[in-house]
């Protein structure tokens, strides 16, 4: 898809075509032009017939949307059209990789490709659906449109840092930080805390898309605003919420869902916490991730017709 595409950014005569950091150029792609003039890699799920509901999939830190192909596809069966793009320094998008001069762009670019997809589909009701990162970025772009999305899905979202030390003392060492070395190494993901699938392990390793380089202080601090802002956003979360949360998760604290449950205004809020289970749920073990599969398809069902029923095109 072509969106935003201005006369001032097409291509001129005889220049070369814009490509993704894999060297593929852009018009062979679905892709979007942000207001920074940063290309972003698009991908669309659709089912054959007429679509009930639309379903943006946001994805984590360093990984990219292809890693959402099964849940996406799970979801066409339920006759929703799922949508996505690679946020801006990641996997098939333009950026510097794991670089963003602020976590709103991220929020921004989201709501400009709702925007854009919802202008195509007028009248459906529109979900979120994030990870991790992926988490912050949805509950951000939710309180930034009240009552605009008719649902959320959550799966172990940023919404503390990880339970081993202090928010406060990291976000002051970071801030400092960032003065000085910006762009500092703060070591990788350890991948094998990611989820307890060795296969699901092994295919994070081995992804070309991924971006496996150490967090950058920057990055780092961009976290932990996206942190504190969601933390501030909480009480002002009105839309339903399906929250899924792994109880040995290292990377984000698992008593981040229980604050988002107790804050948050929907009564109607669901949570399920998966014991022992690590961060990426829908890559765990195959008792776990087929559970998740089977809670999301049934809310976002139940969902679906309530919306549909509640504002008619
Ligand atoms: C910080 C800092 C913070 C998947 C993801 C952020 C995991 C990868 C965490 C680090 C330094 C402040 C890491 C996990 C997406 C959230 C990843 C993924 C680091 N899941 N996070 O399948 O988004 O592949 O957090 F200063 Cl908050």
């Amino acid at each position: 898809m072509e969106t935003g595409l201005k006369d001032s950014s097409r291509m001129p005569e005889g220049s070369s075509p814009r490509r993704t950091p894999q060297n593929v150029p852009y018009q062979d792609l679905p892709h979007l032009v942000n207001p920074d003039g940063q290309y972003l890699f698009c991908r669309y799920w659709k089912p054959a017939g007429t679509p009930k509901a639309l379903v943006f999939v946001s994805h984590g830190a360093g990984e990219h949307c292809g890693r959402y192909a099964e849940l996406a596809q799970m979801l066409v069966g339920l006759d929703l059209l799922v949508f996505a793009h690679d946020h801006v320094g990641h996997g098939q998008s333009e950026g510097e990789r794991m670089v963003v001069s602020d976590f709103h762009v991220f929020v921004r670019d989201v709501l400009q490709h709702v925007d854009t997809v919802q202008k195509d589909h007028p009248g459906l009701p529109v979900f979120l659906l994030g990870h991790s990162m992926g988490g912050a970025i949805a509950i951000l772009t939710a309180v930034e449109r009240p009552g605009h999305f008719s649902g959320m899905v959550l799966i172990s979202p940023l919404v503390l840092t990880n339970p081993e030390s202090a928010t406060t003392f990291k976000v002051l060492a970071a801030r400092v930080l960032n003065l000085i070395l910006p762009n500092l190494s703060l070591g990788p993901i350890d991948s094998s805390v990611l989820s307890r699938n060795k296969t699901e392990v092994a295919l994070y390793d081995a992804d070309p898309l991924i971006c496996r380089a150490g967090l950058k202080v920057c990055f780092g601090t961009q976290l932990l605003n996206a942190v504190s802002r969601v933390e501030r956003a909480m009480p002002r979360l009105t839309a339903p919420l399906l929250l899924l949360q792994g109880s040995a998760d290292r990377l984000c604290d698992s008593r981040g869902a229980h604050l988002l449950q107790e804050q948050e205004q929907d009564t109607e809020g669901e949570r399920q916490i998966y014991e022992g289970a690590y961060h990426v749920l829908h890559k765990e073990l195959p008792e776990v991730t087929s559970s998740v599969f089977q809670e999301i398809s049934t809310w976002l069902s139940q969902r679906v017709g309530a919306a549909g029923a509640r504002c008619p095109p």
